[in-house]
């Protein structure tokens, strides 16, 4: 028998980090699908060799690729986000799916700092009058402040409430929308995403993506927010109904929006490149050396747990 015979093969649906590329190499006999000359050729030819998948919440894994793998025990992904991941079709097969929650919680609610300060405070555009030499014939703009202001945040999971804990810090008003109010927390729930968006100068969603949030928030929460409000977006680009937030910028319906995710990812919508009240950010929420870092270590330890015993570290909700 070779050392590859002994361990697991796991398929990798996507490229990931090199270390956690070389790292997962090391420990199961690995093999890249994007790699193959014919990914669905090799899929229905070697599929049932593996014990094993790794993908990410940007690849995630449809039900057609579960189906392919009929030997697959664990799915292994990068990311908190679950909403490429068909955790039914997994389900019904009673297959594990290991993902990388709380790591990386503090980066994106960094992130969603990050976007609010520098719509509200107009940082972005104030780098580009700088860097044009528009300083010497113009005055800036006045912006808007932040602190002490009133922060709605859509979805209190973890990272929302580790929005909220930075908001604190800014003496700002905390409220939140969520499926159900959440027990324990200092902040005032709202029932209607409406009204929280009426209420609110700052309109924070952190909510998970998928079917249930799709355009949440609509035109009329747009309305709702108003000509003053800014949204923030770190969550997924199909909670918010992208044509309507175009729109409302355009119309500035609303004062202004930091994005960090967008529907069709990595295509932006073109209609937002001409704005001055919109910042955009590639989805980098969790993109530091660090994060990433930890999220890939959960990764190869969610893998490397479920193979030696038969349990994960961080499994996501069984559908
Ligand atoms: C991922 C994310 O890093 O965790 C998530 O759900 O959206 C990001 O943190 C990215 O999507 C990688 O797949």
């Amino acid at each position: 028998m070779t050392m590859n015979d002994q361990k697991p093969r796991v398929l990798q649906l996507g490229r990931l980090l090199p270390w956690l590329e070389e790292q997962l190499a090391g420990h199961f006999d690995l093999v890249l699908l994007a790699q193959q000359p014919d990914p669905q050729a090799y899929l229905a030819g070697h599929g049932r060799e593996f014990a094993g998948a790794v993908t990410s919440a940007a690849v995630g894994i449809d039900a057609a690729t579960i189906e392919a793998l009929p030997a697959l025990k664990v799915i292994s992904s990068f990311g908190v986000g679950l909403d490429k991941i068909d955790l039914q079709a997994a389900a019904r097969r009673g297959i594990p799916v290991g993902y990388t929650p709380d790591v990386l919680n503090d980066c994106v609610a960094d992130t969603a700092f990050t976007l609010l300060l520098d719509v509200a405070r107009r940082a972005s555009e104030a780098d580009r009058f700088v860097r044009r030499g528009a300083w010497l014939n113009e005055k800036f703009p006045l912006a808007t402040r932040v602190s002490g202001k009133r922060l709605g945040i859509v979805g209190l999971g973890r990272i929302g409430r580790t929005i909220a804990r930075r908001a604190s810090g800014f003496d700002m008003e905390i409220r939140y929308h969520n499926r159900r109010p959440v027990e324990g927390v200092p902040y005032g729930y709202e029932a209607s995403l409406l009204e929280l968006a009426r209420w609110a100068d700052f309109l924070v969603v952190a909510a998970a993506g998928g079917a249930e949030s799709r355009s949440l928030i609509s035109a009329e929460v747009l309305q709702a927010l108003g000509p003053k409000g800014f949204l923030v977006n770190i969550a997924r680009g199909t909670v918010v109904d992208e044509a309507a937030l175009i729109k409302a910028l355009q119309d500035k319906a609303i004062a202004g929006a930091g994005l960090d995710v967008y529907v069709d990812e990595p295509r932006v919508p073109e209609g937002l490149f001409a704005l001055d009240n919109v910042v955009l950010l590639p989805h980098v929420a969790s993109a530091t050396h660090e994060t990433r870092q930890a999220m890939a270590d959960l990764v190869l330890e969610n893998l490397r747990a479920f193979f030696s015993e038969g349990k994960l570290k961080a499994a996501a909700p069984v559908a």
